[in-house]
């Protein structure tokens, strides 16, 4: 088929699924079109059946806030008018499912029915979409969708709570493509980072307030007391410096490594121990699945789809939100028995085949035919 992905081309959770399955679905014959205002960061390589459209919206000093919608449903109109493109799977509510909606009209008036694919990330729907001022148009863009597929079964329950949703909403999980987890090179270089006693504790992310950056150096100040240990803090955010600041109060600094973005997370994960992740929300955590793909285990919260990925006791530890001595605790515990650590690295590593690339993306496909059947009989 001839698929447009939208997405945001940021080193986001949503970007990088979205960027993936293009790419898969690439592989199995498809043709793919992303659309988007940059080129995503995981996609290196464009070819016969790898487009990308960039969205341009010029500046003009009237507007204060300048119409990337607009801007977007038009390009889509265009793009799917010269590539026949058979169907939008737009990732991220907000404004991508409005501004599918929109170009979906637009071609009507051409005789052209482009069915539209909404993929639900999470804050799109916990934290921004939910507010008053977006609220009535997400729930629109939901139940104007022909298909609308969510990432955990817990992000379809707070959906359905949250909004006046009466369209169906498929769970497909996000998933990583194990084989590129399965790599030769034994050594994963970790004496760059670390003495040999020293354990290799990991966090990454967006940095931003959802992710409680203070906590995880909190869990990390009571490890290093506990044993040699280093943390590797991967990404950008508001929270950073903020974070920096509190390491040197707690007079950890040396012991804490701010990476920035980066494009080698396979390569950290390699060399870490143990994955933190006590977030306030996470629809899914990808970044905790790709952390168990490199077998680290993870101790993080028990909110939202957290419990659909991480494993109690078998794959690491879920405390309470905000419950800094439990995950402490655990963290401990895992790290301070080195067979045990080797067992829930194995377990960790187990519990990710689940996720395969090639056992979820056919879901995807199955969801494009029907949605693009059913259009065609209308
Ligand atoms: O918060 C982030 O990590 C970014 C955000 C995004 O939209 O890129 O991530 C959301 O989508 C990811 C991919 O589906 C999920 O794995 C994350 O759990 C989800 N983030 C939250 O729900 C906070």
């Amino acid at each position: 088929m001839k698929i447009g992905i939208v997405c945001y081309p940021t080193f986001g959770g949503s970007g990088v699924v979205a960027t993936e399955l293009g790419l898969e679905l690439s592989k199995r014959g498809h043709e793919i079109h992303f659309i988007t205002y940059r080129q995503p960061v995981r996609l290196d390589l464009l070819s016969q059946n790898v487009h990308f459209h960039e969205v341009n919206v010029p500046e003009y000093p009237l507007f204060h806030y300048q119409p990337y919608e607009l801007a977007l449903s038009s390009k889509l109109v265009d793009m799917v008018k010269l590539h026949g493109i058979e169907v939008l799977h737009v990732h991220y509510a907000i404004p991508h499912a409005y501004a599918a909606y929109m170009a979906q009209k637009m071609l009507e008036e051409n005789d052209i029915y482009v069915p539209i694919v909404t993929t639900l990330h999470g804050t799109d729907i916990t934290l921004v979409g939910s507010h008053p001022f977006y609220k009535p148009a997400v729930t629109f863009s939901i139940n104007k969708s022909d298909a609308v597929t969510s990432v955990s079964q817990s992000l379809k329950e707070d959906t359905l709570r949250l909004f006046d949703v009466d369209n169906g909403i498929h769970v497909i999980p996000n998933f990583i493509d194990i084989s590129k987890y399965k790599h030769d090179y034994t050594d994963c270089q970790r004496g760059m980072m670390a003495e040999d006693n020293e354990r290799i504790i990991t966090h990454i992310s967006n940095f931003r307030e959802v992710k409680q950056i203070p906590d995880v150096i909190k869990i990390f100040y009571n490890i290093q007391k506990e044993m040699p240990a280093k943390l590797m803090m991967v990404g950008e955010g508001p929270e950073k410096e903020p974070a920096e600041r509190l390491c040197r109060k707690l007079g950890i600094s040396d012991k804490v490594v701010f990476f920035g973005n980066s494009n080698e997370i396979d390569k950290i994960l390699c060399f870490s121990d143990l994955f933190l992740l006590p977030s306030l929300t996470e629809s899914f955590g990808l970044a905790a699945l790709e952390a168990m793909a490199s077998g680290v285990p993870v101790i993080s919260s028990n909110t939202g789809g957290i419990p659909e990925v991480n494993v109690q006791g078998v794959t690491g530890f879920l405390s309470n939100v905000n419950d800094v001595e439990d995950m402490s605790k655990n963290a401990i515990h895992i790290l301070s028995d080195d067979l045990r650590l080797q067992q829930f690295k194995a377990n960790a590593k187990l519990q990710s085949n689940k996720f395969d690339i090639h056992q979820i993306v056919p879901k995807y496909e199955a969801i494009y035919k029907d949605t693009f059947n059913k259009c065609m009989v209308m």
